[in-house]
């Protein structure tokens, strides 16, 4: 009998405890923005033009503000609080997304994508949307898609990658996913999933060896630095998105949906340009700070290693099988 009434009273305090928290989420003046990039990335200006267009096409019914370099935590915890309600919009990496949207580990695939061009072609398209229904089956609205070009291996340890063989017993940081551990380990490397803000200091302290990412964020995070050997393996193409919680999208008028939806894939028009020239400028920056860089014009043989990685993430979810078809099937 007590034990019934306590149980009962837990369910009330937890159900009150929810109610409070609903009603302190932000009202749809005042959304709460997740970004894990410095202000002058082209993904925080993306936002911050998001959010500006967003309040101009509805008269200021939507509005709020980006917190910049994850002072909000780390994407992990960004995309929790996403589902929770105490984060109202975000820029997320689809890399590590793919934890919470299994489907979504279809882009995590190394080599998926043939070129940028090829992953704007399937973002763009029937994938894009198959990937923006099962994100919104977890709370989330995928709005528009955002580039993060291709990411390559650095090293602090002079080593310069030209084939797989040169990879063997290197330790390397991941995104918190385990298909980058498995890629890594298919090279015969080691693998740390690890936040973005720890990399610098562990790559200073020798925690790990390298770590991999694109041009932009080797440069803005200065992990040039502290790994001076870049190699141009360019083993993922990784989109990523604007995305909106869907409490707060659903509290929308469906007119104000459309104009979100609008400043959104604008948004995402300027930072595709932004981006472009902001790879060209970090990757001469680097270079002339001394950053030793080759280019690997075959990467067949990391291609090849990466057979392993496509079957662990087809035994884990059969239902991956169709979408890698699909992305092949686009030219
Ligand atoms: C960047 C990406 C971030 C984050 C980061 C990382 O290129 O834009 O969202 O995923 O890489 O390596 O953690």
């Amino acid at each position: 009998m007590i034990k019934a009434l306590s149980k009962k009273v837990v369910a009330t305090a937890v159900l009150a405890a929810s109610v409070a928290l609903v009603s302190a989420q932000a009202s749809a003046g005042d959304w709460k923005g997740w970004n894990i990039h410095v202000k002058d990335y082209p993904v925080s200006i993306g936002m911050e033009k998001f959010i500006e267009l967003a309040a101009k096409k509805t008269d200021g019914r939507v509005g709020g503000k980006v917190y910049h370099g994850g002072v909000l935590g780390s994407q992990s915890d960004a995309i929790s609080q996403m589902q929770l309600g105490g984060v109202d919009f975000a820029e997320f990496n689809l890399g590590p997304l793919g934890i919470a949207v299994p489907e979504v580990n279809v882009v995590s695939l190394p080599f998926i994508f043939k070129d940028m061009d090829h992953m704007h072609r399937v973002m763009d398209g029937a994938v894009g949307e198959k990937l923006s229904a099962a994100m919104a089956k977890a709370g989330i609205i995928a709005l528009s898609w955002y580039d993060s070009g291709a990411r390559s291996f650095y090293n602090n340890s002079g080593v310069v990658i030209k084939t797989p063989a040169d990879v063997k017993g290197l330790k390397f940081r991941v995104m918190n996913n385990e298909l980058f551990v498995g890629m890594v380990e298919a090279l015969g490397g080691n693998a740390t999933p690890m936040a973005f803000s720890e990399v610098y200091q562990s790559l200073k302290t020798g925690v790990v060896d390298g770590a991999e990412n694109n041009w932009p964020s080797y440069e803005s995070t200065n992990h040039y630095d502290v790994a001076g050997n870049y190699s141009g393996t360019q083993h993922l193409i990784l989109p990523e998105c604007l995305c909106v919680s869907i409490r707060a999208w659903d509290a929308l008028s469906s007119e104000d949906k459309k104009s979100v939806k609008e400043a959104a894939v604008e948004s995402a028009k300027l930072q595709r340009v932004l981006w472009a020239e902001r790879s060209a400028q970090s990757k001469a920056k680097v270079l002339k700070a001394g950053v030793k860089y080759n280019e690997i014009k075959d990467k067949s043989e990391f291609q090849a290693a990466m057979a392993p990685v496509y079957a662990m993430a087809v035994k884990k979810n059969p239902a991956l099988k169709e979408l890698i078809a699909a992305i092949q099937a686009v030219d």
